[in-house]
């Protein structure tokens, strides 16, 4: 369906969520439609302040918002579902338009692959009807299911749209852009080259796909990288975990911005714990680029100066290949928590490939390189 149709059958005039791959056509629309507008549409930090960002929309209009999310999405949402919107609650209408990602018999990533099959499930015991938008979907059919859900709305209930691979169309391309010059992989191939055999955590998204080739491109084993496949915005604290526990060896972070953002709270925590052993990377693109290119707040913030005010003792920045390789040193030999952020380009090679060593093949390996034998 395109998605003009779509938009005009939702007949909403907020729209808040976290971008996804597969509602681009939506995330892209919103865009071209809204840009910043944040009184229409609201890029959210993760999924349960989107869902609070709506029930403030409800409360000042009365009216019901539309809240867009990835179905990895869901477990962030769960809280403000049950303990918010739920009709046991404030009883808050509120219409979900989720991706789904991973769905049973669709050809998916391990990550998505759990999560996929109890998408369904999880809106049904969280007391969402849901309507699943598959590609010949009809504007009637659209219309029908929406008609139902309005006299659910009406009771302060929610109701989901579920949307299959390839079920949305959208013709026109905004252009995101950002003016650096250094692409992501150019940084993480400076970054694995200061790291030598320091281990790795990366975030979620292309991030982690562009470690994993440098490491095949330079036939290094993969052994000393946890690439965080799944549960944006924790890699940092996966690496605080580890750092935690093994004092005498270097960690690395390579967290993404949306990520540092969806999960901001953990630069607190390890601001807090001070591992001298742990440099925490946000390769800043200021956008979602892994889903499409999306813009994040990281445009309009210092996070530097975030990462100090939660007490990093070093913070530092680089925008070019010569500063990045001057940072590195630098926070090496600092030998306390440091933070770095790193301005880096949109976008990512048409041909980037994806892990081909499983989740657990990656964790065994990882465990094996710290000398840990469960
Ligand atoms: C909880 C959750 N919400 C949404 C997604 C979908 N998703 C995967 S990668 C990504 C963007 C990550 O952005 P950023 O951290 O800035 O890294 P970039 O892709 O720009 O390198 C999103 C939104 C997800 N995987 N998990």
């Amino acid at each position: 369906m395109q998605i003009e149709s779509f938009i005009q059958r939702l007949n909403a005039d907020f729209f808040t969520g976290v971008p996804d791959s597969q509602l681009k056509p939506l995330c892209d629309f919103l865009y071209h439609t809204y840009g910043m507008d944040s009184k229409h549409h609201v890029i959210a930090a993760n999924e349960g302040n989107a869902a609070a960002i709506a029930a403030g929309y409800y409360l000042s209009t009365g009216k019901t918002p539309v809240v867009y999310l990835q179905n990895s999405g869901l477990g962030n949402l769960v809280n403000p579902l049950a303990s918010l919107l739920n009709e046991k609650v404030y009883g808050i209408p509120c219409l979900f338009v989720v991706g789904w990602r991973g769905e049973p018999g669709v050809h998916d990533e391990p990550q998505h692959i759990f999560q996929g099959e109890i998408t369904l499930g999880q809106l049904d015991l969280l007391g969402i009807p849901a309507f699943i938008l598959e590609k010949d979907t009809s504007e009637n059919q659209l219309h029908g299911a929406l008609r139902d859900f309005c006299s659910l709305f009406a009771q302060g209930r929610q109701a989901a749209i579920v949307v299959r691979k390839g079920a949305l169309t959208y013709d026109c391309k905004p252009a995101y852009g950002n003016p650096f010059p250094m692409t992501r992989e150019m940084a993480i191939r400076h970054i694995l080259q200061a790291a030598e055999e320091d281990v790795v955590v990366s975030t979620t998204g292309k991030a982690s796909r562009e470690l994993f080739e440098t490491r095949e491109g330079w036939k290094q084993r993969h052994s000393r990288d946890f690439l965080t496949v799944g549960s944006m915005g924790h890699s940092s604290s996966i690496a605080l975990g580890i750092a935690l526990q093994r004092p005498e060896r270097r960690i690395w972070c390579l967290d993404g911005d949306g990520a540092a953002l969806m999960h901001l709270g953990a630069m607190a925590i390890i601001g807090e714990c001070k591992p001298a052993n742990l440099i925490h990377v946000v390769l800043n693109n200021q956008a979602h680029e892994s889903v499409g290119g999306m813009p994040t707040a990281a445009g309009q913030i210092d996070l530097r100066g975030i990462a100090q005010a939660c007490g990093y003792p070093f913070a530092l920045s680089a925008a070019s290949p010569e500063e990045l390789t001057a940072r590195l040193n630098q926070a090496k030999i600092t030998r306390q928590l440091c933070f770095l952020e790193v301005t880096c380009a949109l976008g990512a090679r048409s041909d980037l490939g994806r892990p081909t060593t499983t989740p657990q093949e990656n964790k065994r390996a990882l465990m094996k390189y710290l000398g840990v034998h469960p």
